[in-house]
């Protein structure tokens, strides 16, 4: 057991918060993939990323005032492109017309107001030839197909460096990182190279918590560093009580968004309530996890109005009262 991991324990509440250049076009950060966005044109999403309200102090206190005790902002999502200042690529936010390191100055703020801090970093790279998981051009639908063939499935050797060089690069320029919130992966984690990942990530950040979605719960992996330390399903709540398949009692959190998109799609107002939140704290309190609520700021850095104001206000108000 680290004691410098038993902050998660008595957190409940934390802000996910997936932003990137899919917020330009406002459909959801699926876009790239869903809608088979050409890269020419995708590119000019990232050109256009002005985010002139972008003010990571008002997120922080705007956060700090839900109640929340930690943010998990998305250093790289599945279209590859990188909200810090990766020297591995071009693809970055300080190549738009922002020019800021996102995750760098979110970071800053977040501990500035006394939360944790931690990112998510999707695998899967659709910008990535070494990592996209075999994509084999447009299905009749329209959608971007992946390969029948399970070795295109494999990353290459450059794809490996790249995720290695990138993680390294997380944890070594940002300060302490709380949490290192992985997604899909498209072969085993053996193909990553993901032992000696986790290896790195355990030394580089002792008192890390690493999810569940570069390695998981296996019950063969007995080196416990090598373990994930929570489990995190994705719009559910798991029963209480829950443990690995060794039988072991696991951490967990589920990840929930307000509609249904992560990143900002204009469109999608099917906002869940304010009440609709409190109960799901309080229902994934009692059985032992932490619910880490999503927000899709916009192109222009903005937590959409009037949805997330609600109910930041709304979970800040209650859960201050909880605590009297
Ligand atoms: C999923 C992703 O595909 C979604 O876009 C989102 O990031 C969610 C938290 O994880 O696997």
């Amino acid at each position: 057991p680290r004691p410098g991991q038993a902050w998660f324990d008595d957190a409940r509440f934390g802000i996910f918060i997936h932003w990137g250049v899919y917020a330009v076009s406002a459909r959801g950060e699926w876009e790239i993939y869903r809608d088979a966005v050409p890269k020419e044109v995708y590119r000019g999403y990232a050109e256009r990323f002005v985010a002139d309200r972008f003010d990571p102090e008002a997120w922080a206190e705007q956060v700090a005032a839900s109640g929340a005790k930690y943010v998990v902002l998305t250093a790289k999502h599945h279209d590859g492109f990188c909200m810090f200042d990766s020297r591995h690529t071009d693809w970055k936010v300080t190549r738009t017309p922002l020019g800021r390191d996102v995750v760098a100055e979110v970071a800053d703020a977040v501990r500035a107001v006394g939360l944790r801090f931690g990112v998510y970093y999707s695998i899967w790279d659709l910008w990535h030839a070494g990592l996209d998981g075999g994509m084999a051009g447009i299905d009749a639908e329209g959608h971007a197909g992946f390969s029948e063939d399970p070795d295109a499935w494999r990353p290459s050797a450059a794809g490996i460096a790249y995720l290695h060089g990138q993680v390294e690069e997380l944890l070594t320029g940002y300060g302490k990182i709380d949490l290192l919130w992985f997604d899909v992966r498209r072969a085993g984690a053996e193909a990553y190279d993901g032992a000696r990942l986790m290896r790195r990530i355990r030394a580089l950040q002792p008192d890390i918590l690493v999810n569940d979605r570069l390695v998981l719960g296996d019950a063969e992996i007995e080196d416990p560093d090598l373990l994930p330390d929570i489990i995190t399903p994705e719009n559910k709540i798991p029963p209480r009580g829950l443990r690995d398949a060794s039988g072991r009692p696991v951490r967990w959190e589920s990840c929930m968004c307000l509609n249904e998109h992560w990143g900002y799609c204009r469109d999608d107002r099917s906002y869940r309530s304010p009440r609709a939140v409190m109960e799901s704290i309080a229902e994934i309190a009692s059985k032992g996890g932490n619910l880490l609520l999503n927000i899709g700021p916009t192109a222009r850095g903005e937590f959409p109005e009037p949805w997330y104001g609600d109910v930041l206000r709304g979970t800040g108000r209650w859960l201050s009262r909880q605590g009297e």
